[in-house]
């Protein structure tokens, strides 16, 4: 995750001008560069950007129809641009400001000024990707949290309604962790969560896969194209990596070890229908296997 160098894209109709930013910030960070507004949004979206130096003046596209596009895209909203301008009006500036610029940068600039000033802002944008990402995980067990999951579960059901793919869900709960917690004390209880979270992390090995802490000691995962037979298949890994643990609990009736019962539900969504349906569904599943003994899978 600690990427050694940050990214700069150089976007300017002018080779000169690119040549003369990418002389001045190369031996600090990694640089891209375009010479039109439509690679420049190309490049925006298909690498790793962390600031973007941007002209105004460009033909067919312009600065200011570059910026505005990056800001209405959610996927490159959040780079940091930086307009490099001879435009030096106020009405220039405020309008490079107002659709969603950090900065403006009047030509002909001082090297070591714009060198201290893509620091500033390459620095905050650090910090505000660690936020993004401390706010997307789970504090206990470092697995991805409540809210990644919400966010994630509504992307692969929209990507699912579209290609009218299969989309299953698992809810998974220990067995008596009451007892457990009661027989140990709570500090154990947040190890045992924090191994189980791992453990599930480590089962899900396909890239659309995903394990969350749901709440408490409940898990949910999300499996993508994966029809209802698969996720039985999936959840029964799962369920035998968490019972391979070996974390004793002598309290529980169903092992010597914690287990997890686990709820699967699977569908092809259809307009009408909501992901919380789904769900519900698997939550109902997990009740059943609860109910039927627990330490098992419930379709
Ligand atoms: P069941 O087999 O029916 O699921 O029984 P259970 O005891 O696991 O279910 P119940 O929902 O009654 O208890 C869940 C327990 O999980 C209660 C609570 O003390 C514990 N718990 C929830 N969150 C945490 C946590 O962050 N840390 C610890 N140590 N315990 C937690
Ligand atoms: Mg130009
Ligand atoms: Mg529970
Ligand atoms: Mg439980």
């Amino acid at each position: 995750m600690e990427s050694a160098r940050q990214t700069i894209l150089i976007v300017d109709d002018s080779r000169l001008n690119v040549q003369i930013l990418r002389d001045m910030l190369a031996d600090q960070y990694e640089i891209f560069c375009a010479t039109s507004g439509e690679q420049a949004l190309s490049i925006a979206t298909s690498e790793n950007v962390d600031l973007i130096l941007l002209d105004v003046i460009m033909p067919e596209m312009d600065g200011y129809e570059v910026c505005t596009s990056l800001k209405k895209n959610p996927q490159t909203r959040n780079i940091p641009v930086i307009f490099i301008s001879a435009l030096s009006d106020t009405e220039d500036i405020t309008k490079g400001l107002d659709i969603g610029a950090i900065d403006y940068i009047i030509r002909p600039f001082n090297q070591s000024i714009v060198k201290a000033r893509v620091r500033n802002h390459l620095e905050l944008k650090k910090y505000r990707d660690l936020l993004e990402k401390l706010s997307l995980l789970d504090g206990l067990t470092g697995i991805a949290n409540r809210r990644y999951f919400d966010e994630a579960f509504d992307k692969e059901w929209r990507r699912a309604l579209r290609n009218r793919d299969s989309l299953s869900v698992l809810m998974l709960d220990i067995d008596y962790f009451k007892k457990y917690n009661d027989y140990y004390g709570h500090l154990r209880g947040d190890d045992c969560l924090r191994q189980v979270g791992q453990a599930l992390k480590n089962s899900t090995i396909r890239g659309g896969d995903f394990v969350a802490r749901y709440g408490g000691e409940e898990f949910v995962a999300i499996l993508s194209s994966t029809p209802a037979e698969n996720a039985f298949i999936v959840a029964e890994k799962m369920r035998k990596d968490i019972e391979s643990l070996q974390i004793s609990h002598p309290m529980s009736t169903v092992s010597e070890y914690v287990t997890v019962s686990i709820g699967a539900a699977a569908i092809i969504p259809e307009q009408g229908m909501t992901p919380a349906g789904l769900l519900e569904k698997a939550d109902k599943a997990l009740y059943r296997a609860k109910s039927e003994g627990r330490n098992r899978t419930a379709l």
